[in-house]
């Protein structure tokens, strides 16, 4: 059985990383699409940059939990027939010990050089404007897809979507494109469609399954039954 899992911000936030759509916000009140758009960098460098230095520092404050874990499990039975694609820039899917994760929307522990086109590992900040470990000019921004941007490995995406027989969505609210897209795309192919999310996502009506519930309950159940199909 071919599966595709989407993740988002609620996978993550039983580790302690903050959603998007959490009561207190982000980021000091501010919109996020007025932080995670190549205009505000344009407008603010240094304060997108402090942002995203935030956020990379407090990664090393969290654990991944029960749902990264089991969607590991689940990759060490089904390998290449599992596709995790996820829009969350944080290394918990990693740490949880996943192998194979795309990371559609990039992630916040590489940096990209803006000059060199390079894409260097960076655990520090970037709101110094440091020099490109590869050219030595100081163009290095966050590697992550911003709003306006496209994502990345969409080719793939779309290709394993074309090709599932469970596209299965998990932590997000189906508020951002293109990834709030994929659940249509898998059902016009034939997929089944499962969304385990806290609550009824603003794509629910698209999944032929609901589950309501924390991923971290939620995800291990799934991988159990899986596994058991599997025989395991
Ligand atoms: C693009 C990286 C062209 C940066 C991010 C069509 C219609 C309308 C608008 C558009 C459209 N197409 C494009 C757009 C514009 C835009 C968009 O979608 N705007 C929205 C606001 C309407 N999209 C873009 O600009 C995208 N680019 O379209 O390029 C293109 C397209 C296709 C092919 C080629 C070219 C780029 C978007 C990416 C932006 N970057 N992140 C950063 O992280 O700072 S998006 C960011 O926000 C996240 O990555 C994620 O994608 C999104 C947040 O959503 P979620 O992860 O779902 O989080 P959220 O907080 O919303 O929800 C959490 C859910 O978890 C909730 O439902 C909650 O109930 C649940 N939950 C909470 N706790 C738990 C839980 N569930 C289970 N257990 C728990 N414990």
């Amino acid at each position: 059985m071919r599966i595709v899992v989407l993740t988002g911000a609620g996978i993550s936030a039983e580790s302690g990383v903050p959603t998007f759509r959490d009561a207190d916000g982000l980021w000091e009140g501010h919109r996020i699409e007025d932080v995670a758009t190549p205009e505000a960098y344009e407008a603010q460098p240094t304060a997108v940059q402090r942002f995203y230095d935030d956020r990379r520092k407090s990664l090393a404050g969290v654990e991944p939990n029960p749902a990264h874990v089991a969607l590991a499990r689940l990759e060490e039975v089904l390998g290449e027939d599992l596709f995790l694609v996820t829009q969350n820039i944080d290394d918990l899917h990693e740490r949880g010990g996943s192998q194979q994760v795309a990371h559609m929307h990039g992630e916040l522990l590489k940096a990209w050089c803006r000059s060199c086109d390079g894409r260097v590992p960076w655990t520090g900040e970037l709101a110094d404007f440091p020099p490109c470990p590869r050219c030595g000019v100081s163009e290095l921004r966050p590697d992550v897809v911003w709003f306006g941007e496209i994502p990345y490995g969409m080719d793939e995406i779309q290709r394993r979507l074309l090709r599932a027989d469970l596209f299965v969505s998990v932590g997000t609210s189906g508020a951002v494109y293109p990834a709030a897209g994929f659940v249509q795309l898998a059902a016009s192919c034939g997929a089944k469609t499962l969304e385990l999310n806290l609550e009824p996502s603003e794509g629910t009506h698209f999944f032929s399954e609901a589950r309501h519930g924390r991923a971290g309950d939620l995800v291990p159940v799934w991988v159990d039954e899986v596994l058991r199909s599997y025989g395991f």
